[in-house]
């Protein structure tokens, strides 16, 4: 049966963060300025074939030069928080060691204009621009690259000190061992099942050591992770089994160890569903004290709801609800609903969730002003958030994705996420349909019927 709204407008708690979200390698542009270091996405998108259209993190939308501007436009529209990421190939070019001060300089002075006007920061550490130079050593596949992190995040709150938003480690640990590591469909463009499966460890091991980074130094803010979940329905007859496997890869995979400190048994192995790799691959990469480092109490846990998947017997990718203009988007509001639930009933100990990124695509890769389709979507996932506070999750703060169109990864600046039109030759920023409407549910802390 499927939920119905009430027929008045669904208010959020006093004090509940809304706010949009970015990533530095997706907005900034300006790869080479102020002694920036080179990332694996540079290096990714400067060869032929692998973003659409040939995109290169320059001059995207250009942020690094319109950030003031940027954040007059969020004021404009209200919001309450904004989160970004910090590219670390800005404060250490080439991933360990030496500060780049001018690195530095550009987050300070981004953060003290959110503050001056009232935006609550909220700020992601690694968001997939990994300086090259580690990934020359092995990138997530090695394991010092985990201890470095944990240098560079030391580095990044020493300097931030004020943050009053959530700070969250990595940004999509599965994203990036799955399709950075797995399909090699983003940077480095690697497909190895095993050095997939030690991503995955050493990015959990790398958020845990930085977590230890966060409370040795002493600040007072709240630290989490970014892990895109999503349900996986049985598509079919017999595919209950592989659908809890698909479970057990999408989700518990993540959320097991940073929960409860252990991997589950059933993500691994050669039947439907799982990853085609040998648990012992996972058991070899897992030393003494590693889950008790990946498991430290979080502050906070942040959530990204894109949509649901469907698994049939044999452990394939169904479809099984519409999708939006990404062909990978199945999108079922309702699903964050689950979502939120049932972190709260499978991981009694989690702490407050946040949803940092949620959104869809503009229909059309010229882009648009407007989006209705975006508006119904903000509106019916906005709705199950409501749902669920009411429900006593205990949800703080949801930024929509993403607050300007920017360059999406291999699909270059094709797929357009902004609730904000931006040209990419004149940077001119335009507030969609959907930014205005969104700028209304801030004012109101409710979400309107239409
Ligand atoms: C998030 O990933 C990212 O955090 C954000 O940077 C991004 O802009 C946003 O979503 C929108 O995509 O083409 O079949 O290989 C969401 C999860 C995982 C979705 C990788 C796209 C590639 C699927 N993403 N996936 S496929």
């Amino acid at each position: 049966p499927t939920w119905t709204p009430p027929a008045e407008p669904m208010r959020l708690p006093d004090g509940f963060v809304l706010g949009a979200a970015t990533s530095a390698f997706q907005v900034e542009g300006s790869t080479t300025a102020d002694g920036r270091g080179t990332s694996i996405w540079d290096t990714f998108a400067a060869q032929p074939g692998n973003v659409r259209g040939g995109a290169t993190g320059d001059p995207a939308a250009d942020h690094y030069r319109h950030w003031a501007q940027d954040v007059d436009l969020m004021a404009d529209l209200g919001l309450d928080g904004y989160r970004f990421s910090v590219a670390w190939p800005r404060i250490q070019p080439t991933g360990s060691g030496a500060v780049n001060q001018a690195g530095v300089d550009f987050y300070r002075r981004l953060v003290d204009l959110l503050l001056e006007r009232g935006i609550e920061p909220a700020v992601t550490l690694y968001h997939w621009d990994l300086p090259q130079p580690l990934q020359d050593r092995g990138g997530w596949a090695a394991r010092d690259t985990a201890s470095r992190f944990a240098d560079y995040a030391a580095i990044v709150v020493d300097a931030l000190p004020d943050v009053t938003g959530p700070w969250l480690t990595i940004n999509e640990p599965k994203t990036t061992a799955y399709v950075g590591y797995g399909s090699g469909y983003h940077a480095p463009g690697v497909s190895d099942v095993d050095q997939m499966v030690a991503a995955v460890h050493h990015q959990l091991l790398g958020h845990g050591l930085a977590v230890q980074a966060f409370r040795a130094s002493g600040v007072a803010g709240r630290i989490g992770i970014a892990l895109n979940l999503q349900p996986v329905y049985a598509a079919g007859a017999g595919a209950d089994d592989a659908a809890v496997r698909a479970d057990a890869v999408e989700n518990r995979l993540f959320l097991d160890p940073v929960l409860v400190g252990a991997y589950p048994d059933d993500a691994l192995g050669d039947r439907p569903g799982q990853i085609p790799a040998d648990p012992a691959v996972l058991d070899a990469l897992v030393r003494e004290g590693d889950l008790a480092t990946i498991s430290a109490p979080l502050d906070v846990l942040a959530i990204q709801y894109y949509g649901v998947t469907g698994v049939d017997s044999g452990g394939q990718n169904v479809q099984l609800y519409p999708t939006s203009d990404a062909p990978w988007q199945q999108v079922h509001p309702e699903g964050l609903y689950e979502t939120l639930t049932r972190v709260r009933d499978d991981y009694p100990g989690a702490p407050p969730l946040v949803i940092t990124e949620n959104g869809i695509p503009d229909r059309t890769p010229e882009g648009t002003t407007d989006d209705p389709e975006r508006v119904a979507f903000l509106r019916a996932h906005l709705q199950q958030v409501a749902r669920a506070v009411d429900d006593g999750v205990d949800v703080r703060a949801y930024y929509a994705w993403s607050l300007l169109d920017n360059v999406e990864w291999a699909e270059g600046l094709d797929q357009r996420w902004g609730l904000v039109h931006v040209d990419f030759e004149s940077q001119e920023r335009t507030p969609k349909a959907s930014a205005r409407w969104y700028a209304d549910v801030v004012a109101q802390h409710a979400v309107p019927l239409a």
